[in-house]
């Protein structure tokens, strides 16, 4: 890994590229409390997620924690003031941990989230918002919303429904107990369990799979999958993906090089897909 945490300053997460396997490793770094995330954490995760969105040499994104003992315990309550989440680094207190979900659904390349230990509250619904999970042996899930006063009734509900079914869903939520890693894989919240030793070595090979496949495809099938859960924004992904598609035709080129040429287009001397 080529460490560039210093290089952007963060202090709360760390970002590690591996050229040679086409990958980028964005970790929370705050193990004195399980990392948890407080604002400034989620505005350089945001600030990652687009570095790494916007690096060509990048082709999977993996979300993990610092250490073996979390991944991510939630929302930093020692921070949690009376309007909100705050830690003095916004003009108002605000968490955007909402943004960073939908940042990383829209995100065209796959987020991996790779799970050692706890994986509590907003930080379980990290991994579920995340494309694919593998976690460690040690690895502990669950919400405990209702038993700190919170909730997320966003992806954190939704999504998490459609992952696990309704009544599974409820479960989670209304009891805020634990499960294991098999009892995750059980149900369908993670892809793989792998013993502890094994969580990087395993996501690496996962990402390394990703890397030898079309990158187009990728996504087109992230946005499609996501398309139905995420209504009108959902579909204008695909069809963000669409545009970019038709710019490359000799149909579309023709389009705007007619416009810059003051001529009429010619479209049916172009190769078209009609
Ligand atoms: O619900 C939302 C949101 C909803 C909508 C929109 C945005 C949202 C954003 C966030 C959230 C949430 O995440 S709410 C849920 C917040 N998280 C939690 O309730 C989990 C809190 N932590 C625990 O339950 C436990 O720490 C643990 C099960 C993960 C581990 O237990 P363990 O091994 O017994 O450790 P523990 O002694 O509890 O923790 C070690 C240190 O870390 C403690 O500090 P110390 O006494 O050493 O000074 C503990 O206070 C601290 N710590 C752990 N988790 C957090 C934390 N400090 C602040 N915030 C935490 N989340």
């Amino acid at each position: 890994w080529v460490d560039h945490t210093a290089k952007y300053g963060f202090q709360d997460i760390t970002y590690k590229l591996s050229p040679e396997d086409g990958t980028a490793r964005i970790a929370i770094n705050r193990p004195e409390v399980h990392n948890a995330f407080r604002p400034i954490t989620v505005n350089e995760l945001r600030k990652a997620m687009d570095l790494a969105q916007d690096d060509p040499t990048v082709g999977a994104i993996i979300l993990t924690g610092e250490g073996t003992y979390a991944f991510c315990s939630g929302g930093d309550q020692a921070v949690r003031g009376e309007g909100g989440y705050d830690d003095g680094s916004e003009p108002v207190p605000r968490l955007r941990v909402l943004d960073l979900h939908v940042q990383m659904r829209r995100c065209p390349k796959p987020i991996i989230a790779a799970v050692a230990g706890y994986a509590i509250g907003g930080g379980h619904i990290l991994h579920m918002v995340a494309d694919l999970t593998i976690a460690a042996d040690n690895a502990v899930f669950g919400q405990t919303g209702p038993r700190v006063g919170s909730f997320d009734a966003g992806y954190g509900s939704s999504h998490m429904a459609r992952i696990v079914g309704q009544k599974k869903a409820r479960e989670i939520w209304f009891l805020s107990r634990f499960y294991s890693a098999q009892e995750a894989l059980d149900m369908g919240l993670v892809n793989k369990v792998v013993p502890l030793a094994q969580l990087e070595g395993e996501t690496m090979k996962w990402c390394r799979r990703i890397m030898e496949n079309s990158p187009t495809a990728i996504s087109c099938l992230k946005a499609a999958l996501n398309a139905d859960e995420d209504g009108q924004a959902g579909s204008m992904q695909l069809a963000g993906n669409a545009t970019r598609l038709f710019y490359l035709s000799e149909e579309g080129k023709e389009g705007r090089d007619a416009f810059l040429a003051k001529r009429p287009a010619r479209f049916r001397a172009v190769p078209t897909s009609k």
